[in-house]
């Protein structure tokens, strides 16, 4: 299954018209506002997004696993049906691995694959949350942070294996998320985990090639519920900066305890240069995963605000930008459409804050101007301008009905069959 250019182009000829008219009349109002349109839509073209392979079969939860069909059951699946969404959004040019499940055979057919579908490699993640079969160590008590030396030096092992697969695939970044931590006050010392934690990164970090960044994801609770060793961004922050300067924090939206105040997070961050990228997400309670925007798009705009005068600035430096959900009801691939969608239209009404305003606002005391300011661009229906820049750039003005219509799913079915199923989570 490969989506053409001719069949996005055949999906868009009912919709142009209406499209059209929609977006002739937003880029009037905007152009009015003094904003220049054709720059915004440069910059949200410009703006992509990895896909992570392990969103792109049906999630579970702890109690089940309802499996979708057509599912991607091997690495080459998985590289298509990123393929498929990028063929269709135009803004997901990227896969973020997972390893061991997603480690290739034949690295030059997964590369001439995943160069067919203009795919490249993201992030690599490593996996010390789960043991293999055959594995000579547990990380039932903990990998990085383990109190045994032989399992910490199986965890780096692991880690350092995840650099070398990277590098073969031009990936340019190694994801370090630890479920490590302890249930039960008293379980291990607090001070020695996070000791063992630090060695160990600083093991990995000399494996790290110049041009490589190192993204550090901290995490409140799950799968341990009295203390993970990372557990909020000043953890992994005060590991970032000790481990040196390819080191970063990642901010999982889903990574924080109720209310956390994330934008104020990224700002902190990003004035200390440490912001190293996200992954992308919503939630209610927890780490949720749900799809990006579902819940809190007010708060995704507002981090999307912190990062656009971030760029301006600080010196922070470029961004990975990662989705990280998966959950079990929707198709996958709808899901993540959905996703990358609330993630451009966040970053549109972001740009069209006017920032000098806000500022002389902001120097005057003015809040209730201050709020507008937000607020005005916030309510503003950018979704004509998102759908022309993917459409200029080859791809869907709807990007879902075009999925739909041209029955991707049902191919997919066809082609895999019904019971495939995604390895990993
Ligand atoms: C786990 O909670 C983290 O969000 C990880 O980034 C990610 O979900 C995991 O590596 C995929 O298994
Ligand atoms: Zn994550
Ligand atoms: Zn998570
Ligand atoms: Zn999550």
């Amino acid at each position: 299954m490969k989506l053409t250019t001719d069949h996005i182009q055949q999906s868009n000829t009912k919709l142009k018209k209406e499209h059209q008219r929609k977006f002739d009349f937003l880029a009037e109002s905007l152009d009015q506002r003094g904003l220049d349109v054709s720059e915004l839509i440069q910059k949200i073209k410009d703006l992509q997004i990895a896909i992570p392979s392990w969103a792109l079969g049906a999630g579970g939860t702890r109690f089940g696993r309802f499996s979708g069909a057509g599912e991607p059951a091997t690495l080459i699946h998985k590289i298509q049906d990123v393929g498929i969404l990028h063929a269709l959004n135009k803004s997901n040019n990227a896969v973020s691995l997972h390893i061991p499940w997603d480690t290739p055979q034949d690295y030059e057919a997964i590369k001439q694959i995943a160069d067919e579908v203009q795919i490249g490699f993201d992030a690599v993640n490593s996996n010390t949350f789960q043991d293999q079969a055959g594995q000579l160590q547990s990380y039932k008590y903990g990998s990085l942070a383990n109190s045994e030396q032989a399992v910490r030096d199986l965890a780096v092992q692991h880690n350092k294996e995840v650099i070398e697969i990277g590098k073969k695939l031009g990936s340019k970044a190694l994801t370090v998320w630890l479920a490590d931590g302890a249930s039960f006050p008293g379980q291990h010392s607090l001070r020695k985990a996070l000791q063992n934690t630090y060695s160990s990164l600083q093991e990995i970090y000399k494996d790290l090639p110049e041009d490589w960044k190192m993204l550090v994801e901290y995490k409140p609770y799950e799968p341990n519920f009295y203390s993970t060793v990372i557990q909020d961004w000043g953890t992994s922050f005060l590991l970032a900066n000790k481990l040196g300067p390819k080191a970063f924090t990642l901010v999982d939206l889903g990574h924080h305890l109720p209310n956390t105040n994330i934008e104020q997070i990224v700002a902190t961050l990003m004035t200390e240069k440490k912001l190293g990228g996200f992954h992308f997400n919503d939630s209610k309670y927890g780490d949720d995963d749900l799809t990006v925007g579902s819940i809190k798009p007010y708060q995704l705009f507002l981090i999307f605000h912190e990062l656009i005068r971030g760029f301006d600035e600080t010196e922070n430096p470029p961004l990975s930008w990662m989705i990280d959900a998966s959950h079990n009801l929707k198709d996958p691939l709808e899901d993540l459409l959905q996703s990358v969608e609330a993630i451009k239209i966040s970053y549109a009404q972001a740009l069209l804050v006017d920032q000098k305003a806000l500022e002389s606002a902001q120097e005057s005391h003015d809040v209730t101007a201050a709020q507008d300011i937000l607020q005005d661009a916030y309510r503003t229906d950018v979704r004509p301008l998102l759908a022309e820049a993917i459409r200029q750039s080859g791809g869907a003005i709807s990007a879902i009905d075009a999925y739909r219509n041209l029955n991707v799913r049902e191919q997919l079915i066809k082609e895999r069959g019904k019971s495939s199923k995604a390895s990993g989570l």
